[in-house]
């Protein structure tokens, strides 16, 4: 009778084990929204390295820029049994009751592009972000260089600054390098700061709102392209010529945004990849070889792309956006 029971039970553990393959192993990812070519990017990239892996099968959730639909799917992720799940926040705060939630579940968490505030009180396997300060720092000596090399280093210019979703890590980290960065340039006045929320077309409103209320504006400073180029189409509607009346620095180097320096209505963009997918399978591969890995990883920062390329930011000079455009990838 026991030799019975031994049998049937190692018959239904490997009829477990096999189905779970059969199934596939299950990458769960809470995505953000669709609120930028950057956003689209970062998607697409991470579904075709998932979704192009022998074996794996991609959950997916859209939270269209809601905290409450991140919980949510967090939950369903848990109760549907994944084998990993990978995890962006909308906003940086918020997070430690779930994602305590996902470690009871021993549920292995990757951290991507805008890690949690708690990420020193949760367990996770690896953590892939931007150098937000560093690419708000940018943006600002960008324009504090330009200027002088038009001759205007001198000139009080004034300077509004187009935050991104109030409370996400990436609009956090831009603005501290923003205003770190304004300290070295003192001809540069702060005369507007507010979120348009990382989306064209709350970048488009916003920037009608200033036209309308602030009577001199030298400088935008957009702290995503897609706010950048909703700016470039009030400027239009303003009357005014965008690049030359007001100059714009945008940021993550999408493709429209080339189009626009190309163009001469941007001035220029600072690059942040969206390009996960290979870091994300790479990490995966570890995680299942039982590899250990380093925590955390910043990716490298990349280049800065302007209309004539040579303006010297310490860390990088910027390169000719008409010279690579053709090799963009997003
Ligand atoms: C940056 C990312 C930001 C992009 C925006 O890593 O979190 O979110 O800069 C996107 O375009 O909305």
């Amino acid at each position: 009778m026991k030799k019975l029971f031994a049998l049937a039970l190692a018959l239904v553990m490997v009829l477990g084990a096999m189905s779970a393959l059969a199934d596939g192993y299950k990458v769960a990812f809470s995505q953000i929204g669709q609120e930028s070519d950057w956003r689209t990017a970062n998607t697409d990239s991470i579904k075709a390295a998932i979704e192009g892996h022998e074996g794996w099968e991609l959950i997916y959730d859209d939270a269209q820029q809601k905290q409450e639909n991140q919980i949510k799917a967090l939950r369903n992720f848990i109760t549907q049994g994944v084998d990993v799940i990978l995890f962006t926040g909308v906003v940086s705060t918020g997070w430690e009751e779930v994602l305590k939630e996902v470690n009871d579940e021993q549920i292995p968490l990757l951290l991507i592009d805008r890690l949690p505030d708690c990420i020193d009180q949760i367990d996770y396997v690896a953590a892939f972000g931007g150098d937000f300060v560093e690419e708000g720092r940018r943006q600002v000596a960008w324009a504090g260089e330009y200027l002088k090399a038009q001759g205007r280093g001198d000139e009080e210019v004034n300077v509004v600054i187009m935050e991104g979703t109030t409370g996400a890590s990436a609009q956090v980290g831009r603005t501290e390098g923003n205003l770190a960065a304004i300290k070295d340039y003192p001809n540069m006045k702060v005369v507007g700061q507010q979120s348009g929320n990382f989306t064209r077309a709350e970048g488009q409103a916003l920037m009608e709102s200033w036209l309308k209320s602030i009577d001199k504006i030298d400088v935008l400073i957009a702290q995503n392209d897609d706010m950048a180029l909703g700016a470039i189409d009030a400027i239009k509607g303003a009357g005014k010529v965008p690049g030359k009346d007001i100059i714009i620095v945008g940021c993550d180097s999408v493709k429209a945004a080339f189009d626009a320096i190309v163009a001469g209505e941007m001035n220029a963009t600072i690059e942040c990849t969206p390009l996960y997918g290979p870091f994300v399978v790479e990490t995966i591969e570890k995680l299942i070889a039982g590899e250990t890995m380093s925590k955390t990883v910043i990716h490298p920062e990349e280049g800065v792309y302007d209309v004539d390329g040579g303006i010297d930011l310490g860390t990088v000079v910027s390169v000719k956006a008409a010279d690579v455009i053709d090799q963009r990838q997003y």
